[in-house]
């Protein structure tokens, strides 16, 4: 599977706006239980910084931009979320990094599971030996 996936959410704008619709299992691959947003990231800060075990994610900037780090244990690449209609999918077993927002970034995820801090794996050589493991 590609290291990136992306989510192509269509504007559905008329002469007041545009306006985009995430549904569970059409626009995002998955059924959405949880939904939270990164906002107010102080300059120079940089997040994430781990993988989860199980959770399947898509993100996206619905203003603003930021660059995303994906690595699944081979291979690693950064994209730019810059757009409210272009989501990236974030699987499990992906070691993420989010850097240089913009001070207007809002992040939106949306994630097939519940919050579960158990399912965290905050350590990049706890990571490796995890991927290695499961091949
Ligand atoms: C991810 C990237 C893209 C909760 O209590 N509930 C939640 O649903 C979330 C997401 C976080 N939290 C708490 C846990 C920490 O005390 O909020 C605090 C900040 O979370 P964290 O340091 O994990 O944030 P990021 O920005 O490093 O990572 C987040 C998500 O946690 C993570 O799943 O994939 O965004």
């Amino acid at each position: 599977m590609s290291l990136v996936q992306w989510v192509e959410f269509p504007p559905l704008g008329d002469d007041r706006g545009s306006l985009v619709a995430l549904e569970s299992g059409k626009t995002v691959p998955f059924i959405i239980k949880r939904v939270y947003y990164i906002f107010a990231t102080k300059p120079g800060v940089s997040r994430g910084f781990h993988a989860h075990q199980h959770l399947n994610q898509v993100a996206v900037c619905v203003t603003g931009s930021c660059r995303m780090v994906l690595d699944n244990g081979t291979d690693r690449t950064s994209v730019w979320l810059d757009a409210p209609t272009k989501g990236v999918v974030i699987n499990k077993m992906m070691w993420r990094e989010m850097h240089d927002f913009s001070p207007d970034c809002v992040l939106l995820v949306l994630a097939d599971k519940h919050y579960d801090e158990t399912d965290y794996i905050r350590d990049y050589k706890s990571f490796l030996e995890a991927i290695n493991n499961e091949s």
